[in-house]
């Protein structure tokens, strides 16, 4: 059917509008193939030279009482949960490291502009609460917001360099997609029906964030050699930076304290 079908705009009037949008796909293809520097709009990092930078964020200070929330003006969200329910604004982990920190490339980059990824990044209304806590995403890639509870969420997002919008998602509705345009370090994210629900979204123009997880480390990997300010932002601690220096395939190790509030 192909060879057919090619037979006969070959034979056809097509052939040279055939010939013109081939040939406008070939310069993509080449500028892919280059170095960042002279990719064009889109930098593809070459895997052979790529670097990595791991660490940990450690919390200096007093390990802050968690928070409990309480539901109980809300018994749908209250019988959802048999254990007390602590807030994650502030969350020390066992080994003095702390989760929830944004840890991101700050500046370096310059105007290079990266491949958005397809996949969306999901943040998921359960328990009443937000789940995961904080995310990141590159700008123009979906957040796929889901409901799993068996109660109304309004998700609003409060943003200061990307469009404000607040939208009411009912239990058992389709899931909501949404993108930020512009990078923003970070977002906060609200609920108006419940006011202990809070998240905070990061948005950046390339991929290169992480989340510090459970045991207050992060990886970022893929990262083109290069000079580079990384920051590593806190909700209630604030924020920190420390420069880094790559070389090809270098793998550094970059450490951030933050210190609790007295
Ligand atoms: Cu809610």
């Amino acid at each position: 059917m192909k060879r057919r079908l090619g037979l006969w705009l070959t034979a056809s009037s097509f052939t040279l509008l055939l010939i013109a949008c081939g040939g406008g796909e070939k310069p993509t293809e080449t500028a892919e193939s280059k170095p960042a520097e002279t990719a064009g709009p889109v930098t593809m990092v070459d895997p052979a030279t790529a670097a990595t930078i791991t660490g940990k964020v450690s919390f200096e200070g007093e390990k802050p009482k968690p928070r409990q929330i309480r539901m109980d003006a809300e018994a749908s969200c209250a019988s959802l949960h048999k254990a007390p329910v602590y807030g994650e604004e502030v969350v020390v982990n066992d080994n003095k490291t702390l989760q929830y920190v944004f840890v991101y490339v700050k500046e370096g980059l310059g105007d290079k502009t990266f491949v958005k990824p397809t996949e969306p990044v999901v943040l998921d209304q359960k328990g009443c609460l937000y789940t995961p806590h904080m995310i990141g995403v590159q700008a123009g890639q979906t957040v796929k917001i889901l409901n799993s509870d068996p109660t109304t969420h309004n998700i609003h997002p409060v943003p200061a360099n990307n469009r404000e919008w607040n939208t009411s998602m009912s239990p058992g509705g389709s899931p909501l997609e949404r993108t930020f345009a512009r990078e923003e370090v970070m977002i906060p994210v609200k609920c108006n029906v419940h006011p202990w629900m809070k998240s905070y979204i990061g948005v950046l123009k390339h991929p290169f964030f992480a989340v510090t997880g459970r045991d207050g480390t992060f990886e970022i990997k893929g990262l083109p050699p290069g000079e580079y300010t990384i920051e590593a932002w806190h909700e209630k601690l604030g924020a920190t930076t420390q420069k880094v220096a790559l070389i090809a395939k270098d793998s550094k190790v970059v450490d951030f304290t933050l210190k609790g509030t007295t």
